[in-house]
């Protein structure tokens, strides 16, 4: 059974990965009325995966015995000067996603939650991944602006290499 005190705090951590979906819906929403598909597509598909996180919290709660209650979510900003800044704020709240993760795999070791400990983990190493992928695409954006596109193009010839 899980404790009082580390049911609360992943009720938190579902909250937030809700808002993250919302967050990145609110950017797809962005990028369609830019005409900018492939954009809304990628902010389309992170806010499923945002929403598959939060069930995996829920259903680790739901596993352990645990209550699941859920909070508001606020509303997000719904408007960007351009797909970098859009962008920057993705960066920006992976990096908030992270660190509150990081607190909570410090209170599950302060609670010896193994189970907890196991299950955050797989979210330590995801958050590696999310702020790798932003940054990523924030670097590309930089070379559009540099009008580097040329080499962006060879990147992604490059990328294709099969063996
Ligand atoms: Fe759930 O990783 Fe982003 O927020």
């Amino acid at each position: 059974m899980i404790t009082k005190t580390m049911q609360e705090a992943i009720n938190n951590q579902i909250n937030k990965e809700m808002s993250s979906s919302y967050l990145y819906l609110s950017m797809a929403a962005y990028f369609e009325e830019k005409h900018l598909s492939g954009f809304a597509h990628w902010m389309r598909l992170q806010t499923n995966e945002e929403n598959q996180h939060a069930m995996k919290f829920y259903d680790f709660l739901v596993e352990r015995g645990g209550r699941v209650s859920l909070g508001a979510i606020a509303a997000p900003k719904g408007d960007w000067t351009n797909s970098l800044e859009a962008f920057h704020q993705v960066l920006e709240h992976e990096e908030m996603i992270s660190a509150s993760i990081n607190e909570l795999y410090e209170l599950a070791q302060k609670e010896k939650d193994y189970p907890t400990q196991i299950l955050l983990q797989w979210f330590i190493s995801e958050q590696v991944e999310e702020e790798k992928n932003a940054a990523d695409i924030i670097q590309q954006l930089k070379m559009i602006d540099a009008h580097d596109t040329a080499v962006l193009l060879l990147d992604k010839q490059l990328g294709k290499r099969g063996g």
